[in-house]
Protein backbone atom coordinates (compact mmCIF):
# COMPACT_ATOMS: atom_id res chain seq x y z
CA UNK A 1 0.00 0.00 0.00
CA UNK A 2 0.88 3.25 -1.23
CA UNK A 3 -0.08 6.67 -1.85
CA UNK A 4 0.62 8.46 -5.21
CA UNK A 5 0.51 11.79 -7.44
CA UNK A 6 -3.57 11.78 -8.94
CA UNK A 7 -1.81 12.56 -12.58
CA UNK A 8 -0.58 8.89 -11.81
CA UNK A 9 -3.75 7.42 -11.92
CA UNK A 10 -3.24 6.52 -15.74
CA UNK A 11 -0.63 4.59 -15.53
CA UNK A 12 -1.21 3.06 -12.39
CA UNK A 13 -4.34 1.38 -13.54
CA UNK A 14 -2.85 0.38 -16.87
CA UNK A 15 -0.42 -1.56 -14.92
CA UNK A 16 -1.45 -5.47 -13.87
CA UNK A 17 -0.15 -5.81 -10.27
CA UNK A 18 -2.49 -2.83 -8.96
CA UNK A 19 -5.38 -4.36 -6.93
CA UNK A 20 -7.12 -1.06 -6.54
CA UNK A 21 -7.17 2.73 -6.35
CA UNK A 22 -8.60 4.88 -4.53
CA UNK A 23 -8.74 8.87 -5.18
CA UNK A 24 -9.56 10.92 -1.62
CA UNK A 25 -11.47 13.95 -2.67
CA UNK A 26 -14.98 15.46 -2.17
CA UNK A 27 -16.57 16.66 -4.73
CA UNK A 28 -16.78 16.12 -8.56
CA UNK A 29 -12.90 16.88 -9.10
CA UNK A 30 -11.23 13.92 -9.04
CA UNK A 31 -10.34 12.80 -12.03
CA UNK A 32 -12.40 10.03 -13.73
CA UNK A 33 -11.95 6.53 -14.76
CA UNK A 34 -14.80 3.36 -14.83
CA UNK A 35 -11.81 0.86 -14.51
CA UNK A 36 -13.52 -1.22 -11.30
CA UNK A 37 -10.16 -1.31 -9.19
CA UNK A 38 -10.79 2.49 -9.13
CA UNK A 39 -12.85 4.09 -6.53
CA UNK A 40 -13.33 7.74 -5.47
CA UNK A 41 -13.90 8.39 -1.92
CA UNK A 42 -15.64 11.60 -1.01
CA UNK A 43 -13.83 12.41 2.10
CA UNK A 44 -11.38 15.72 1.90
CA UNK A 45 -7.59 15.34 2.28
CA UNK A 46 -5.83 18.00 3.78
CA UNK A 47 -3.27 19.47 1.03
CA UNK A 48 -2.70 18.06 -2.15
CA UNK A 49 -4.85 15.39 -3.10
CA UNK A 50 -3.68 11.86 -3.19
CA UNK A 51 -4.14 8.70 -4.19
CA UNK A 52 -4.12 5.49 -2.29
CA UNK A 53 -2.78 2.01 -4.46
CA UNK A 54 -2.28 -1.21 -3.58
CA UNK A 55 -0.38 -3.23 -5.16
CA UNK A 56 -0.12 -6.87 -5.63
CA UNK A 57 2.60 -9.71 -6.45
CA UNK A 58 0.32 -11.65 -8.25
CA UNK A 59 -1.85 -10.70 -12.00
CA UNK A 60 -4.68 -9.18 -11.41
CA UNK A 61 -8.22 -9.97 -12.92
CA UNK A 62 -11.28 -7.46 -12.95
CA UNK A 63 -14.42 -6.99 -13.41
CA UNK A 64 -18.26 -6.03 -12.39
CA UNK A 65 -20.90 -8.08 -10.99
CA UNK A 66 -24.32 -7.42 -12.86
CA UNK A 67 -25.65 -6.36 -9.41
CA UNK A 68 -22.93 -3.24 -9.66
CA UNK A 69 -20.03 -4.49 -7.11
CA UNK A 70 -16.82 -4.00 -8.30
CA UNK A 71 -13.98 -6.38 -7.81
CA UNK A 72 -10.61 -7.38 -8.28
CA UNK A 73 -8.40 -10.18 -7.79
CA UNK A 74 -5.15 -11.97 -7.45
CA UNK A 75 -5.56 -15.51 -6.88
CA UNK A 76 -5.16 -14.91 -2.61
CA UNK A 77 -6.76 -11.70 -2.25
CA UNK A 78 -10.02 -9.99 -3.79
CA UNK A 79 -10.46 -6.35 -3.32
CA UNK A 80 -14.75 -5.35 -3.92
CA UNK A 81 -16.64 -2.11 -3.42
CA UNK A 82 -20.18 -1.32 -3.54
CA UNK A 83 -21.62 1.96 -3.22
CA UNK A 84 -25.24 2.23 -2.14
CA UNK A 85 -28.06 4.56 -3.01
CA UNK A 86 -29.52 5.17 1.00
CA UNK A 87 -32.97 6.28 -0.74
CA UNK A 88 -33.32 2.92 -2.44
CA UNK A 89 -33.43 1.03 0.55
CA UNK A 90 -35.41 3.19 3.02
CA UNK A 91 -32.37 4.81 4.79
CA UNK A 92 -28.65 4.57 6.16
CA UNK A 93 -29.83 0.98 7.76
CA UNK A 94 -31.39 -0.36 4.84
CA UNK A 95 -28.45 0.70 2.50
CA UNK A 96 -25.86 -1.39 5.11
CA UNK A 97 -27.76 -4.32 5.77
CA UNK A 98 -28.49 -4.08 1.72
CA UNK A 99 -24.69 -4.03 1.83
CA UNK A 100 -23.29 -6.47 4.00
CA UNK A 101 -25.56 -9.25 2.31
CA UNK A 102 -24.84 -8.41 -1.19
CA UNK A 103 -20.54 -8.55 -0.03
CA UNK A 104 -21.13 -11.65 1.87
CA UNK A 105 -22.84 -13.99 -1.45
CA UNK A 106 -19.85 -12.37 -3.22
CA UNK A 107 -17.16 -13.81 -1.68
CA UNK A 108 -17.68 -17.42 -1.56
CA UNK A 109 -19.18 -17.11 -5.16
CA UNK A 110 -15.95 -15.74 -6.01
CA UNK A 111 -13.74 -18.14 -4.18
CA UNK A 112 -12.54 -15.44 -1.49
CA UNK A 113 -15.04 -16.38 1.08
CA UNK A 114 -12.76 -14.31 4.29
CA UNK A 115 -13.14 -10.85 4.73
CA UNK A 116 -10.37 -9.38 6.29
CA UNK A 117 -10.94 -5.61 6.13
CA UNK A 118 -13.51 -3.48 5.60
CA UNK A 119 -14.02 0.34 5.56
CA UNK A 120 -17.33 2.10 5.42
CA UNK A 121 -17.87 5.61 4.52
CA UNK A 122 -21.31 7.11 4.54
CA UNK A 123 -22.52 10.76 4.69
CA UNK A 124 -23.34 13.03 8.20
CA UNK A 125 -22.71 10.20 10.43
CA UNK A 126 -23.43 11.79 13.80
CA UNK A 127 -26.95 13.19 12.44
CA UNK A 128 -30.27 12.19 14.68
CA UNK A 129 -30.82 12.12 17.77
CA UNK A 130 -30.03 9.05 20.31
CA UNK A 131 -30.68 5.62 18.81
CA UNK A 132 -32.26 7.28 15.42
CA UNK A 133 -28.48 8.58 14.83
CA UNK A 134 -27.06 7.24 11.69
CA UNK A 135 -24.24 5.58 12.38
CA UNK A 136 -26.29 3.10 14.82
CA UNK A 137 -29.09 2.76 12.29
CA UNK A 138 -25.90 1.98 10.41
CA UNK A 139 -24.67 -0.55 13.18
CA UNK A 140 -28.33 -2.13 13.13
CA UNK A 141 -28.50 -2.56 9.38
CA UNK A 142 -24.84 -3.82 9.47
CA UNK A 143 -25.71 -6.42 12.02
CA UNK A 144 -28.39 -7.75 10.01
CA UNK A 145 -26.38 -8.02 6.70
CA UNK A 146 -23.90 -10.25 8.16
CA UNK A 147 -26.76 -12.18 10.30
CA UNK A 148 -25.85 -14.53 12.65
CA UNK A 149 -21.70 -14.41 12.48
CA UNK A 150 -19.16 -15.54 14.90
CA UNK A 151 -18.19 -11.93 16.76
CA UNK A 152 -14.67 -14.00 16.82
CA UNK A 153 -14.39 -13.78 12.82
CA UNK A 154 -15.47 -10.19 12.18
CA UNK A 155 -13.19 -8.24 10.36
CA UNK A 156 -11.05 -5.26 10.95
CA UNK A 157 -12.94 -2.29 10.07
CA UNK A 158 -13.42 1.76 9.62
CA UNK A 159 -16.65 3.94 9.49
CA UNK A 160 -16.28 7.45 8.92
CA UNK A 161 -18.26 10.05 8.15
CA UNK A 162 -18.39 12.24 5.09
CA UNK A 163 -18.65 15.62 4.77
CA UNK A 164 -20.15 15.80 1.15
CA UNK A 165 -23.79 15.41 1.76
CA UNK A 166 -24.16 12.62 -0.42
CA UNK A 167 -27.04 9.75 0.70
CA UNK A 168 -24.46 6.93 -0.91
CA UNK A 169 -22.85 4.15 1.45
CA UNK A 170 -19.45 3.36 0.50
CA UNK A 171 -17.97 0.09 1.49
CA UNK A 172 -14.94 -1.55 -0.02
CA UNK A 173 -12.90 -4.69 1.86
CA UNK A 174 -9.99 -6.44 1.40
CA UNK A 175 -11.24 -10.34 1.33
CA UNK A 176 -9.03 -13.30 1.07
CA UNK A 177 -8.93 -17.43 0.37
CA UNK A 178 -7.44 -18.21 3.46
CA UNK A 179 -8.62 -16.61 7.05
CA UNK A 180 -7.00 -14.35 8.94
CA UNK A 181 -6.76 -13.80 12.12
CA UNK A 182 -8.56 -10.89 14.01
CA UNK A 183 -7.25 -8.96 16.55
CA UNK A 184 -8.71 -7.51 20.04
CA UNK A 185 -7.25 -4.14 21.72
CA UNK A 186 -5.72 -5.37 25.79
CA UNK A 187 -6.49 -1.49 26.38
CA UNK A 188 -10.61 -1.43 25.07
CA UNK A 189 -13.33 -3.35 25.21
CA UNK A 190 -14.15 -5.15 22.02
CA UNK A 191 -16.83 -3.04 20.21
CA UNK A 192 -18.86 -6.03 19.59
CA UNK A 193 -19.35 -6.11 23.68
CA UNK A 194 -19.83 -2.37 23.79
CA UNK A 195 -22.87 -1.48 26.33
CA UNK A 196 -26.28 -1.05 25.27
CA UNK A 197 -25.28 3.07 25.63
CA UNK A 198 -23.58 3.32 22.79
CA UNK A 199 -26.84 2.43 20.86
CA UNK A 200 -29.07 -1.37 20.72
CA UNK A 201 -26.72 -2.81 18.16
CA UNK A 202 -22.85 -3.05 19.35
CA UNK A 203 -20.50 -2.27 16.32
CA UNK A 204 -19.34 -5.56 14.47
CA UNK A 205 -15.96 -5.36 13.99
CA UNK A 206 -12.47 -6.57 15.10
CA UNK A 207 -9.37 -3.92 16.13
CA UNK A 208 -6.80 -5.59 13.93
CA UNK A 209 -6.12 -8.60 11.49
CA UNK A 210 -3.07 -10.69 10.49
CA UNK A 211 -3.54 -12.66 7.22
CA UNK A 212 -3.22 -16.13 7.68
CA UNK A 213 0.96 -17.35 7.61
CA UNK A 214 3.03 -16.67 4.80
CA UNK A 215 0.98 -13.85 3.46
CA UNK A 216 2.81 -11.25 2.80
CA UNK A 217 -0.31 -8.07 4.04
CA UNK A 218 0.79 -6.27 6.37
CA UNK A 219 -0.76 -6.13 9.96
CA UNK A 220 -4.35 -4.20 8.93
CA UNK A 221 -5.53 -1.77 11.81
CA UNK A 222 -9.00 -0.93 12.47
CA UNK A 223 -10.23 2.85 13.05
CA UNK A 224 -8.65 3.38 16.20
CA UNK A 225 -9.59 6.55 18.44
CA UNK A 226 -9.35 7.78 21.92
CA UNK A 227 -11.40 4.97 23.56
CA UNK A 228 -10.39 3.35 26.56
CA UNK A 229 -12.33 0.42 28.25
CA UNK A 230 -15.38 1.76 25.90
CA UNK A 231 -15.27 5.31 27.13
CA UNK A 232 -13.98 8.13 25.20
CA UNK A 233 -11.19 10.03 26.78
CA UNK A 234 -9.94 13.57 26.44
CA UNK A 235 -13.40 14.71 24.91
CA UNK A 236 -12.02 18.34 24.77
CA UNK A 237 -8.46 17.88 23.95
CA UNK A 238 -7.19 17.13 20.49
CA UNK A 239 -3.66 16.57 21.26
CA UNK A 240 -4.81 14.13 24.12
CA UNK A 241 -7.02 11.85 22.38
CA UNK A 242 -4.17 11.47 19.40
CA UNK A 243 -1.65 10.63 22.42
CA UNK A 244 -4.05 7.84 23.46
CA UNK A 245 -5.02 6.70 19.97
CA UNK A 246 -1.04 6.08 19.52
CA UNK A 247 -1.40 4.08 23.13
CA UNK A 248 -3.97 2.28 21.65
CA UNK A 249 -2.18 1.56 18.19
CA UNK A 250 0.87 0.55 20.05
CA UNK A 251 -1.03 -1.92 22.40
CA UNK A 252 -2.30 -3.62 18.76
CA UNK A 253 0.59 -3.68 17.31
CA UNK A 254 2.01 -5.20 20.94
CA UNK A 255 -0.62 -8.46 20.28
CA UNK A 256 0.31 -8.59 16.75
CA UNK A 257 3.33 -9.31 17.97
CA UNK A 258 3.25 -12.03 20.56
CA UNK A 259 2.08 -13.77 17.24
CA UNK A 260 4.39 -12.21 14.35
CA UNK A 261 7.66 -11.28 16.44
CA UNK A 262 8.98 -10.32 13.32
CA UNK A 263 6.94 -6.99 13.19
CA UNK A 264 8.85 -3.92 13.91
CA UNK A 265 7.29 -2.48 17.38
CA UNK A 266 7.51 0.59 16.14
CA UNK A 267 6.10 2.53 13.16
CA UNK A 268 8.29 2.97 10.20
CA UNK A 269 8.87 2.40 6.73
CA UNK A 270 6.41 -0.88 6.33
CA UNK A 271 3.66 1.62 8.10
CA UNK A 272 1.08 3.47 6.33
CA UNK A 273 -1.23 5.63 8.19
CA UNK A 274 -4.38 7.65 7.19
CA UNK A 275 -5.24 10.09 10.09
CA UNK A 276 -9.40 11.32 10.32
CA UNK A 277 -9.58 14.28 11.83
CA UNK A 278 -12.94 16.38 12.97
CA UNK A 279 -12.16 19.53 13.05
CA UNK A 280 -10.78 21.20 9.76
CA UNK A 281 -9.43 24.36 11.96
CA UNK A 282 -7.29 21.63 14.02
CA UNK A 283 -5.31 20.29 11.32
CA UNK A 284 -2.47 21.89 11.50
CA UNK A 285 -2.30 21.40 15.15
CA UNK A 286 -2.81 17.40 14.90
CA UNK A 287 0.08 17.58 11.53
CA UNK A 288 2.61 19.16 14.12
CA UNK A 289 1.42 16.63 16.60
CA UNK A 290 2.05 13.51 13.50
CA UNK A 291 5.39 14.51 12.77
CA UNK A 292 6.91 15.16 16.55
CA UNK A 293 5.35 11.41 17.43
CA UNK A 294 6.10 9.88 13.72
CA UNK A 295 9.73 8.98 12.30
CA UNK A 296 10.01 10.39 8.61
CA UNK A 297 9.33 7.01 7.37
CA UNK A 298 5.85 7.24 7.68
CA UNK A 299 3.58 7.76 5.02
CA UNK A 300 0.58 8.96 6.26
CA UNK A 301 -2.37 11.33 4.47
CA UNK A 302 -4.53 13.46 6.49
CA UNK A 303 -8.49 13.71 5.91
CA UNK A 304 -11.25 16.23 6.98
CA UNK A 305 -14.00 13.51 8.50
CA UNK A 306 -16.45 13.14 11.06
CA UNK A 307 -15.39 10.26 13.70
CA UNK A 308 -18.70 8.29 14.89
CA UNK A 309 -19.02 9.86 18.27
CA UNK A 310 -19.25 13.50 19.29
CA UNK A 311 -16.72 13.53 21.51
CA UNK A 312 -13.87 12.02 19.31
CA UNK A 313 -11.81 14.50 17.53
CA UNK A 314 -9.49 12.49 15.69
CA UNK A 315 -8.71 8.45 14.81
CA UNK A 316 -6.54 6.85 12.42
CA UNK A 317 -6.67 3.54 10.87
CA UNK A 318 -3.70 2.07 8.69
CA UNK A 319 -1.54 -0.76 7.91
CA UNK A 320 1.61 -1.69 9.65
CA UNK A 321 4.53 -4.15 8.44
CA UNK A 322 8.28 -4.92 7.51
C1 LIG B 1 -14.37 2.91 18.34
O1 LIG B 1 -13.31 2.51 18.84
C2 LIG B 1 -14.26 4.02 17.34
O2 LIG B 1 -18.22 0.75 13.48
O3 LIG B 1 -16.88 -0.21 12.04
C3 LIG B 1 -13.72 2.44 14.82
C4 LIG B 1 -13.55 1.46 13.81
C5 LIG B 1 -14.99 2.81 15.21
C6 LIG B 1 -14.66 0.85 13.22
C7 LIG B 1 -17.09 0.55 13.00
C8 LIG B 1 -16.08 2.20 14.59
C9 LIG B 1 -15.94 1.23 13.62
O4 LIG B 1 -15.45 2.49 18.68
C10 LIG B 1 -15.21 3.88 16.22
Amino acid sequence: MDYADPARLPALLADPHVLAVFGFRAGDAAPPSDDPRYLQVGLQPDGEPQLEVWRSTGAVQCGRDADGLAWASDGALMFGALQIDEARHGGIAGAAEHSYAQLLSALPRHGYPHLLRIWNYLDAIIEGEGDDERYRQFCIGRARGLGDVDPGTLPAATAIGRLDGVRVLQVYWLAARAPGTPLENPRQVSAWRYPRQYGPQSPSFARAMLAAPGSTLPLLLSGTASVVGHATLHGEDTLRQLEETFANLDALVGTARARLPALPARFGAGSRLKVYVRDAAEIPLVRQALSRHLPPEVAYIVLHAAVCRRDLRVEIDGVHGA
